[in-house]
């Protein structure tokens, strides 16, 4: 009975599949536990995540190293003594067999083993650039330059696409990250403070056995966009966006955002922005299938945010001159959505443009559009998140003020009455299909009638 998410034969494939493309060596660097503030004093350890999908083993210290004839995993065997603070574990090499790796050698013999033209991936952690440094004997400050683009390529090519076997596991990190988002709606009253929600989530997803994606906002200041911190305590005025997602144990992350008013009534326009932003989603939503460019879909939720916002009189003229200007990105200032997978934004440690922008559609320079992850072709496979959104950001509506940015579109004054407002975000996971999508998981509570008492 394999204790890792896929059979052995699953990951001997997509290895195979994998050196078949690149057809020279090929390393693929596990993740090492960081000490907070000493070394046995350690951050939760999280894999490497292409590490994980080509080789399962969720270990720290390990290596993997392909090439034509033959896989090696490189890793320490556990001690006898190491048994006194573990527990007794399975041997490192039956564990690779679960892998379909038969061939284990130790840490320091990898050395002797790697070939100079092997390829490798961008490290993002420094112990990993001091290793191929010393590997393959260049430079740390050359490390960078001496990435493969095209093992790159292959990966991305390889883990956007992903199996039923990988969605049915994202539909169980989906089905924990449901139990938490209705769990917060229904604790959600005038007098909570965010902190008492935040650590309600964290016992949530805990007594589930998940740990969050990321980490999760839950805030009655929607507009600021990446918002850690829980500090206020809620009135029956607020709305709460809640943005979070879990991970289970075979890795695949979730990522889910609500917003919703706090005693389950709206008050003043809050109505009407939640439902525009949530016509936007469904129209977006509505026109993911293969071959669609995902840039193209930002721009019909923009419109359709714009055009609403023309109508009570924020944005002035055509709502496609709103758009093309930019002068939306006021309200909407994000991209719509990224790919995710096993990382909840999948493969940004192989660049942000290489997984999101291959071929012929290049990312925009305009403040708000600059800022979508993931602007080119769908396929087949692909899953994203659809996450459009309305803001009142008071900074960026001073600012823009000052600056007389879009004079004739934007409504200044429609703007500031309206900048203790907040922000609204609805975001769902979508599966690409070939003429169609399927959102993912369980609906999670999100018409007024389903967010409203
Ligand atoms: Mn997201």
């Amino acid at each position: 009975m394999s204790r890792l998410p896929f059979s052995s034969s699953v990951y001997q494939n997509r290895r195979n599949l994998l050196i078949n493309h690149i057809n020279e060596p090929i390393l693929l660097l596990g993740n090492q536990s960081v000490g907070i503030n000493y070394k046995s004093n350690s951050y939760r350890f999280v894999q490497d995540s292409t590490f994980l999908y080509f080789a399962g083993l969720n270990l720290p210290n390990l290596v993997i190293y392909i090439h034509q004839e033959e896989v090696i995993l490189f890793g320490n065997e556990f001690t006898v003594e190491s048994a006194v603070w573990t527990g007794p574990l399975p041997t490192l090499r039956d564990q690779a067999a679960e892998a379909g790796i038969s061939k284990v050698l130790p840490l320091s013999e990898m050395k002797n083993m790697v070939a100079s033209n092997t390829h490798f991936l961008p490290p993002y952690r420094g112990n990993h650039t001091l290793l191929l440094s010393d590997l393959l004997n260049i430079p740390p400050s050359k490390v960078e330059q001496n990435v493969s683009q095209k093992l790159i390529r292959a990966v991305i090519n390889q883990r956007i696409i992903k199996s039923e076997q990988e969605i049915s596991y994202m539909e169980d990190s989906l089905a924990v990250t449901k139990i938490l988002h209705e769990t917060l709606m229904n604790n959600c009253l005038t007098g909570k403070t965010e902190a008492e929600l935040h650590g309600l989530m964290l016992q949530t997803a805990a007594s589930h056995g998940c740990t969050f994606s990321y980490r999760p906002i839950i805030t009655k200041n929607g507009q600021i966009l990446h918002n850690e911190t829980y500090l206020n305590t809620l009135s029956t005025e607020d709305m709460v966006l809640a943005d979070m997602g879990v991970q289970t144990a075979a890795g695949y992350a979730s990522d889910i955002t609500r917003t919703f008013p706090v005693d389950g009534k709206f008050v003043g326009e809050q109505q009407f922005f939640y439902e525009l932003t949530l016509k936007a989603q469904q129209q977006a939503i509505q026109s993911i299938k293969s071959n669609a460019n995902f840039l193209s879909i930002h721009v019909e939720a923009a419109t359709v945010i714009a055009e609403g916002m023309i109508d009570a009189g924020f944005f002035n003229g055509d709502a496609a001159e709103v758009v093309h200007s930019g002068a939306y990105a006021l309200a909407f200032s994000h991209g719509l959505g990224h790919a995710i997978g096993l990382d909840v934004h999948d493969m940004e440690n192989l660049g942000e443009d290489n997984v999101g922008y291959n071929g012929e559609i290049s990312r925009s320079d305009k403040f708000g559009m600059a800022y979508l992850r993931f602007g080119g072709k769908l396929s087949e496979g692909m899953v994203m998140t659809v996450e459009p959104g309305i803001y009142f950001i008071p900074e960026l509506i001073a600012s823009w003020k000052k600056q007389n940015k879009f004079p004739t579109l934007i409504n200044y004054s429609k703007f500031e009455e309206y900048s203790s407002f907040g922000g609204i975000r609805i975001e769902d996971n979508i599966l690409v299909t070939k003429d169609s999508y399927r959102i993912l998981g369980e609906p999670i509570a999100k018409s007024v009638e389903e967010i409203t008492k």
